[in-house]
């Protein structure tokens, strides 16, 4: 099994602390698979899917209460507050470590604790790193073997080194003879980060990014916290590879907030003939330099856990090719022939469903058949599109790094930064209307710097501070250029203006040709936007009238911008670098001479 002795130890304190009836090692292998998706159908769990139409499919429905991830319950504990910053919850240490014991203490009597051991990237590759999971819910073991690489091989790559611990308990205990329910869970949730001894701890959830310990807590909050320690970049972004008609390839990551379209800028079918795009990843990009000084990014991912809602053939046929079959779908609806469907899914509604939370539903009903945060768990290595070097163990060079919110206002379809230190402050003052990947409120405008708002490991200030040293790691002329993207721009009716999906290649192709210099710009107070006529919108049918809309950029709402941000880098204690002040004085005096 292994020697690694921190791992044994903390395999057998966990084990005395939560009380599980079995400890099982997870070697990752299919025989493994099979099994522990037949002990999740025997316990309703899951529901096998029609084996014609999804094959090696099943599906699961959630506890209402347990469908996002849950932003107000997930701390990172620093020594002091001020290290965690405003941008997350926090308490000490030791408080928090108590807490938790006094919860996961016999949290998992009665059920078998299965210990996961993963790698996030490539097993082997230099820049991969390794977690082991320990957890009390088959539904996370069977959903981590699709989202990471698992198992007997990353053991063997492990062996005395380092790794990240996660412990994860659904918090749900069986007493003798007492009979689980489909969706255990727990009504308190915690989902903890303890930067000094690089650990996780997780109760009370089962859905996604508090469960799945290997995505957002190691990949991106404890990575964040590694890349400053060791000098790369751990971020909320998709990667792709365009390749122009002239058969040109450059790499690009995107920074989108969760539930904006990452997964659907990552498989992009181009509208445009002659322009391909193929997938790297969907949501997280780990960058670090390469000897030539460029930045390279892998995808430390090995599946796509992707909003099923509005995925079509028409918006992301590559998402549902990759999903036709080995896939788990969780809080979507249930058609009477054992498949799957969701809003959008199809233009017509089927006449009877099972509704996500058991219902019975038909198209008269006045809510949806799914939940708005419905999720596929889908193999990367499925996608129709994936990149040739998507498990490149030295990764892919970045080009250029965008930017993307949900504005319906404000901010154009697309703009490109004046250069580094001013593609890091808009990358800072990003905003967007929130989704459902979070609890709570949909549509408001929150600060989301690099869309990493929930997921940054340390305070966001020393990681703006972070952002900013990059320039002086290399030549600047090295780094990717940085644009800003916003396809959600509404019109006076509130009706979005930029089509989207497919056509976003025009936006691609106009970064694209910024990356070679083409002049196909004029300068704004934001930034450089394009020339009237040299974004392609051949064939779009868009009156010239709403297509200057999508690049209106407007002088009170620049200034009322600069307030809203002043009023935001205030909440950082003096701690936003001053350079980052220096770009909003500047881009106020911009605004203030329009
Ligand atoms: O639930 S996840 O955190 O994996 C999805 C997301 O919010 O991006
Ligand atoms: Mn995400």
């Amino acid at each position: 099994m292994t020697k690694n002795q921190k791992l044994l130890k903390w395999v057998h304190e966990m084990a005395e602390l939560c009380q599980p009836e079995n400890i099982h090692w997870c070697d990752g292998s299919e025989e493994e698979y099979q099994k522990m998706t037949q002990l999740l159908v025997e316990q309703g769990t899951f529901i096998k899917l029609n084996e014609k139409k999804k094959p090696g499919s099943f599906y699961a429905r959630s506890e209402p209460s347990d469908v996002a991830r849950v932003e107000d319950r997930t701390y990172v504990c620093w020594p002091t507050k001020e290290e965690s910053g405003p941008n997350n919850n926090w308490k000490d240490p030791k408080e928090m470590k108590e807490i938790l014991l006094n919860l996961f203490r016999g949290s998992m009597r009665g059920r078998t604790m299965y210990v996961i051991p993963y790698s996030m990237g490539p097993i082997g590759s230099e820049i991969s790193k390794i977690g082991v999971e320990i957890t009390d819910s088959p539904y996370v073991v069977v959903n981590m073997r699709i989202m990471t690489r698992i198992g007997k091989k990353v053991l063997e790559v492990l062996g005395d080194d380092f790794f990240v611990p996660g412990l994860h308990s659904v918090g749900y205990p069986l007493n003798p003879g007492q009979k689980d329910v489909p969706w255990p869970c727990n009504h308190t949730k915690y989902i903890v980060h303890f930067p000094e001894d690089k650990s996780i701890w997780s109760y009370g959830s089962g859905y996604g990014g508090n469960a799945l310990l290997g995505k957002k807590c190691y990949a991106l909050r404890i990575a964040s916290i590694l890349a400053r320690e060791e000098g790369w970049l751990a971020e909320h972004m998709l990667i792709v590879g365009v390749t122009s008609p002239e058969g040109e390839k450059k790499y690009i990551a995107a920074a989108f907030p969760s539930a904006s379209g990452k997964t659907n800028f990552a498989m992009l079918e181009s509208a445009l003939p002659g322009w391909k795009v193929e997938t790297v990843g969907d949501d997280i990009a780990w960058m670090k330099f390469g000897s030539d000084g460029r930045l390279y990014a892998i995808n430390p991912e090995y599946g796509f856990f992707g909003v099923a809602p509005g995925t079509s053939l028409k918006t992301n046929p590559n998402a549902i090719l990759t999903l036709q079959k080995n896939s788990i779908f969780t809080n979507v609806a249930l058609t009477e022939d054992l498949d799957v469907w969701w809003e959008g899914l199809t233009d017509e509604k089927p006449n009877k469903l099972i509704n996500w939370k058991g219902e019975e539903w038909t198209p008269d009903k006045n809510e949806p058949a799914s939940h708005p945060n419905a999720r596929f768990t889908t193999p990367a290595s499925q996608c129709p599109v994936m990149d040739p070097d998507w498990e490149n163990p030295n990764g892919v060079p970045i080009s250029a790094i965008i930017f993307g919110g949900r504005r319906s206002s404000f901010i154009p379809l697309v703009f490109q930064t004046f250069d580094w230190t001013h593609g890091v402050f808009t990358g800072s003052i990003q905003s967007s209307e929130t989704t459902a990947a979070a609890a709570g409120e949909v549509g408001k405008l929150r600060f989301d710097p690099f869309a990493m708002l929930p997921f940054c490991g340390y305070n966001m200030a020393d990681y703006f501070a972070h952002w900013l040293s990059f320039k002086h790691r290399t030549d600047e002329n090295n780094l990717p250029k940085i644009f800003v993207v916003n396809w959600f721009r509404k019109d006076e009716n509130g009706k979005f203006i930029w089509p989207g999906y497919g056509e976003n290649i025009r936006v691609v192709k106009w970064i694209f040709e910024r990356l070679n210099d083409k002049e196909n710009y004029e300068t704004s107070p934001l930034g450089f936007i394009p020339k009237f006529n040299s974004l392609d919108v051949s064939g779009l049918n868009i009156p010239e009238n709403r297509l200057r809309k999508l690049f209106e950029i407007n002088k009170e709402e620049g200034l009322t911008e600069y307030e809203r941000v002043k009023e935001f880098y205030n909440t950082f204690n003096n701690k936003i670098p001053k350079e980052l002040w220096d770009e909003l004085e500047k881009m106020k005096m911009r605004f203030e001479s329009m």
